[in-house]
């Protein structure tokens, strides 16, 4: 591939790509422009290296299946940094290396990094072209399979040098694989370097440095490097808030949209919630999707906080994805999609577990291998993904392109929790919805390294996401909240719980509709709620039961809150606040004391 002119005069773009080109010596560099022709170029040469598959066209038209090396399918939280000046700043829950030590490690790490391969730079805005909200970042990167998904995830090319002008900010984010190809060796499809994975942020000059990995949130830099940790740093300074979190329209029977952000860890059912379908008896309630896993919301000049998605495409979770539970995610990956680790179909198409309830007689696995529905082998990984643009989504909202974004009315905290956390409640006050959020923990999934199942402590779903002290972060939460003419309510939301048997007690997907139903009545000040100890809690009759068959007793069930576990757990929540002791705003030691004597 030739190397193309930039379309920029950015002296302080050019000057930093220099050094880029010194430190790396690629063989090429290539400037995006994101258009189709250039994305069809590359993956067509990925089709020639064994890299990627492209899919029958017929049945999955302009879309790829890649098979990521098994050592690199998820997030690595244990190599993954926040390089503050001070120790003290990233906090007790990052990983924290001395800024100049860490540079100096992946000075030689990246010396001569990309020898034999193209360096392709990829001008990115996160949010939309030129909104006051949107930020700019310019990726590095000598990933071909990063270019396609940055040119799905994010807004890529030309457009965005021209809003950068000549002076503009920009995040610069530098990304390796870190495998260079001497002369005459063949490539291997997914080159990758898991002994020496990297991924660091420097919060103050606001930059990315990631070594390794290709994977996801380690590669595509966009999305948890910059649009969380980086602009959470950003958020903390400039009076925002940058969430790991879903947004979501939700429009009554009389035509009225109300928007609500939600916050669930790692593959706990954000898309799912994103994109509800509510049951065709709830007449007139209607879903569209701004987003699936991240919001930037800021309050405007009247005290209300409106809110973009500074993504352009969703990266969700493949597995347990199918036309019942998620039809809008299933429509949105039918065309133009990129698959990672899902299995290859005999006729060119897809599958993953759960897909359909029965699986086909013959597949070819994520790991390339044969695989037949009695092997004892699942055929996708636990953490395979689509990555699918927005505008595919059939409920996307018409104001996702909103420059100024959407008024956000509630907030929603969730987990995987299967014992003692009820379906619903809402918290009496602001600060008790940020003790709420600061609290809430999820069974771990395989969307990171970790082990899977056991209850973790993930404030705001941010624990591996939140750039700074995550104290601070509590108190930047306050800080924002105390400012606000028209505060959000906050509630707390479990579909997970299970009885002894090991059931769901809550069918979830599509009838979570009717909690989401009771959140926005609540949150305009229409729906009834009884006191309790932990919060408002809606009562039997107060939610909208239409074509569900779910008994009183049923909910008692699901609803109920056992006061000594609940006292049990409360206290749990020390650990992690002994933690955090010294930045921890009084208001959280408070808000426990009330909740321990409501109890
Ligand atoms: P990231 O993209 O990793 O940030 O996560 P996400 O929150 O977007 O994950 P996603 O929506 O893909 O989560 C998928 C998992 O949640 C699957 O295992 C689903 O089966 C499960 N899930 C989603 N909604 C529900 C629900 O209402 N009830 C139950 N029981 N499971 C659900
Ligand atoms: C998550 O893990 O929360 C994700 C996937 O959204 S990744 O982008 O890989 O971090
Ligand atoms: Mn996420």
């Amino acid at each position: 591939m030739k190397s193309k002119t930039p379309k920029t005069t950015h002296r302080a773009l050019l000057k930093w790509m220099g050094k880029m080109v010194e430190m790396c010596r690629p063989e090429w560099v290539h400037w995006c422009d994101g258009t189709q022709a250039e994305a069809d170029r590359l993956f067509a040469e990925m089709v020639k290296r064994g890299t990627a598959i492209k899919l029958n066209p017929k049945k999955r038209p302009n879309s790829y299946l890649f098979r990521s090396d098994p050592r690199d399918v998820a997030r690595v939280e244990k190599r993954t940094f926040i390089c503050s000046h001070s120790k003290d700043d990233a906090g007790p829950t990052n990983n924290w290396e001395e800024p100049r030590a860490m540079r100096h490690k992946l000075k030689e790490l990246f010396a001569g990094c990309m020898k034999g391969r193209t360096m392709y730079v990829i001008p990115f805005s996160m949010g939309p072209v030129g909104s006051p909200l949107a930020q700019i970042g310019v990726q590095v990167t000598d990933s071909p399979y990063v270019v396609v998904n940055m040119r799905i995830m994010a807004r890529v090319g030309n457009q965005v040098l021209k809003v950068l002008g000549e002076h503009g900010f920009f995040v610069p984010c530098l990304h390796s694989v870190g495998r260079p190809l001497p002369p005459g060796e063949k490539d291997v499809a997914w080159p990758c370097n898991p002994e020496n994975t990297y991924i660091a942020h420097f919060p103050e000059e606001r930059t990315i440095v990631s070594f390794g990995s290709g994977y996801g949130g380690n590669a595509l830099l966009g999305k948890k490097c910059l649009a969380l940790r980086i602009a959470s740093c950003m958020a903390r300074d400039g009076g925002w808030l940058a969430e790991h979190m879903l947004i979501t329209g939700v429009r009554n029977p009389e035509g009225e949209k109300t928007y609500v952000a939600a916050a669930f860890p790692s593959a706990c059912g954000k898309t799912n919630f994103a994109m509800l379908i509510p049951p065709k008896e709830m007449k007139g309630w209607k879903v569209t999707t701004v987003g699936d896993d991240i919001a930037w919301i800021k309050p405007d000049a009247e005290g209300r906080l409106f809110a973009i998605n500074p993504e352009n495409g969703f990266f969700g979770v493949a597995p347990g994805t199918s036309r019942q539970t998620n039809r809008n995610a299933m429509e949105s990956c039918r065309k133009d999609t990129i698959f990672t680790n899902v299995a290859l179909t005999d006729d060119g198409d897809v599958w993953w577990e759960g897909m359909t309830p029965k699986p086909p007689k013959h597949l070819i696995d994520w790991l390339g291998q044969d695989w037949t529905p009695d092997c004892g082998r699942v055929s996708s990984h636990p953490n395979s993904r689509f990555t699918a643009p927005l505008v595919n989504c059939p409920c996307l909202d018409s104001e996702v392109d909103n420059l100024a974004g959407v008024p956000i009315k509630a907030f929603v905290f969730g987990g995987r929790r299967m014992h003692d956390i009820p379906l619903v409640y809402q918290a009496f006050t602001w600060s008790q919805g940020v003790y709420m959020g600061a609290t809430m923990g999820s069974e771990q999934t395989a969307a990171a390294e970790g082990k899977v199942g056991v209850v973790r402590q993930d404030p705001m779903a941010m624990l591996p996401f939140c750039g700074y002290h995550m104290a601070d972060y509590f108190r930047h939460w306050l800080k924002v909240g105390k400012n606000l003419e028209e505060r959000p309510r906050i509630f707390h939301v479990n579909w997970f719980r299970k009885n002894e048997k090991g059931e769901f007690l809550w069918p979830g997907y599509g009838q979570n509709m009717r909690v989401l139903r009771w959140i926005v009545e609540r949150a305009n000040v229409r729906a009834f709620a009884k006191e309790s100890a932990i919060g408002w809690l809606p009562r039997y009759q107060d939610l909208d039961w239409r074509g569900l068959d779910f008994s009183k007793e049923q909910w008692d069930e699901l609803m109920a809150m056992d006061r000594e576990r609940t006292k049990t757990l409360t206290l749990a929540h020390e650990e992690l606040f002994i933690r955090l002791f010294d930045h921890l705003p009084k208001e959280m030691i408070f808000e426990r004391e009330l909740l321990l004597s409501r109890l």
